[in-house]
């Protein structure tokens, strides 16, 4: 039956990982997946998440399909995107369903786009997060890019990404990194959201923002909306994708959250009824337990500032980590500039290294990225960064 089943390419970043597992040298270093790490390299657990976990022990949830839990799971979630106080949570007007995670919510979302927009394609940034390629082409939507990031300033392509939001055809979909963008680590300012909320107004554009580390630019889960609250303000009808995998460290549990925005709650009670069918029949009901860890800590003030405090320990042990990594490669007389390093923001430092200076930090330090130069910051730790400083230092001197 399968003869003609071939290797499948692997993934880039999940590769990464497995070069780190086969290397059992001691100083060996992952910087390979973004999920968060602690100073000593462990996964953490919130503290909130084990408070969520004993309150809801024993409750009635293993059998059942919680539809209460459900609700409950986007309620709050649409509140962190959209705010507390904002019409559309207010009057309930978007369409809003559990996903299966991050992941989940843009295939969703994908498959929902092919399906009442047959015509349409994706607009991904240049550079992105590998795997929305690979969502949007298993919805067969046709996908074209936008200029993102500019090479020679290690910063964004303000003036590109704009030519190109201007030149797509009227009426395109757009994905958005709202904030601390994977794989740069590079933000628009708030100016810079507004003038582009204000073209996608001109053009009519879509746009859907998958928002994969609320409280990780910044440590402020506010500001870090601010990409989200700019548009929303313009009158936009957008769509948004959330993940509590790394803002919660709650990967393995995939909790996730989609809404699309609409004009009313009839038009919003069609869509939710499309959402969930397209799910129904690709995986049934998401799993009840991590959306009631999430509902149960964003739901409870007590929790949920726990949750606001761990959430500012981890953004703010990457920060460290960042201005680390960058102090020690100026002392030891690096003649690069790595400003880039402190400028980018959450889990990604995207360095600029190139492909031959990679396989020689693998080869010769043990120490294992994507080929494309993406760090994840929280890889690196209080013990680790001067090791990495010197090997970074050595495969860029000429
Ligand atoms: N979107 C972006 C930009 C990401 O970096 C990730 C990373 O994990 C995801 C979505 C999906 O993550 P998950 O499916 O674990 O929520
Ligand atoms: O960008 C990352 O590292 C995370 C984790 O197919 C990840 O988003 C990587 C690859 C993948 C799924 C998740």
């Amino acid at each position: 039956w399968w003869d003609n089943v071939g290797l499948a390419p692997k993934d880039p970043l999940l590769s990464v990982t497995e070069a780190f597992i086969a290397d059992a040298n001691p100083n060996n270093i992952n910087l390979g997946v973004g999920a968060f790490r602690d100073d000593e390299g462990k996964p953490l657990v919130l503290q909130c998440v084990r408070d969520a976990e004993a309150r809801i022990a024993g409750a009635e949830y293993l059998e059942s399909i919680s539809r209460q839990g459900t609700l409950k799971l986007v309620e709050e979630s649409v509140k962190l995107a959209y705010g507390e106080n904002s019409d559309v949570v207010k009057e309930g007007s978007f369409a809003g369903v559990q996903a299966i995670s991050g992941t989940g919510a843009c295939r969703l979302f994908a498959e929902f786009q092919r399906r009442f927009q047959p015509e349409s394609r994706i607009y991904l940034p240049v550079p992105t997060w590998s795997n929305h390629h690979n969502i949007w082409r298993d919805a067969q939507v046709p996908q074209r890019t936008f200029q993102y990031y500019n090479l020679a300033s290690k910063g964004l392509h303000f003036s590109a990404l704009m030519d190109d939001v201007k030149n797509a055809p009227n009426h395109s979909f757009f994905l958005l990194h709202p904030c601390a963008h994977n794989p740069t680590g590079i933000d628009p300012t708030e100016e810079q959201w507004r003038e582009i909320s204000y073209l996608f107004k001109v053009k009519n554009h879509f746009p859907f923002f998958d928002m994969a580390y609320q409280g990780f630019a910044s440590g402020d889960l506010e500001k870090d909306a601010q990409a989200i609250r700019i548009f929303l303000d313009d009158g936009h009808l957008i769509g948004c994708a959330q993940s509590f995998s790394k803002t919660m460290g709650l990967y393995g549990q995939r909790v996730g959250c989609l809404s699309v925005l609409c004009v009313d709650k009839n038009q919003a009670t069609a869509v939710k009824s499309q959402l969930q069918q397209i799910a129904r029949a690709m995986y049934g009901n998401p799993p009840a337990h991590g959306a009631l860890l999430v509902s149960t800590i964003l739901g409870d003030p007590g929790l949920k500032s726990l949750w606001v405090k761990e959430a500012k320990v981890m953004s703010d042990r990457i920060m460290k980590m960042r201005a680390a990594l960058r102090d020690n490669l100026e002392r030891l007389g690096s003649a690069f500039n790595w400003e880039h390093i402190t400028n980018q923001v959450g889990m990604f430092c995207y360095s600029g290294l190139n492909p031959e200076q990679i396989d020689r930090l693998g080869n010769e330090f043990h120490i294992y990225m994507p080929n494309d130069g993406r760090i994840s910051m929280a890889g690196v730790t209080t013990g680790n960064v001067d090791y990495l400083a010197n090997a970074i230092h050595e495969v860029t001197k000429s």
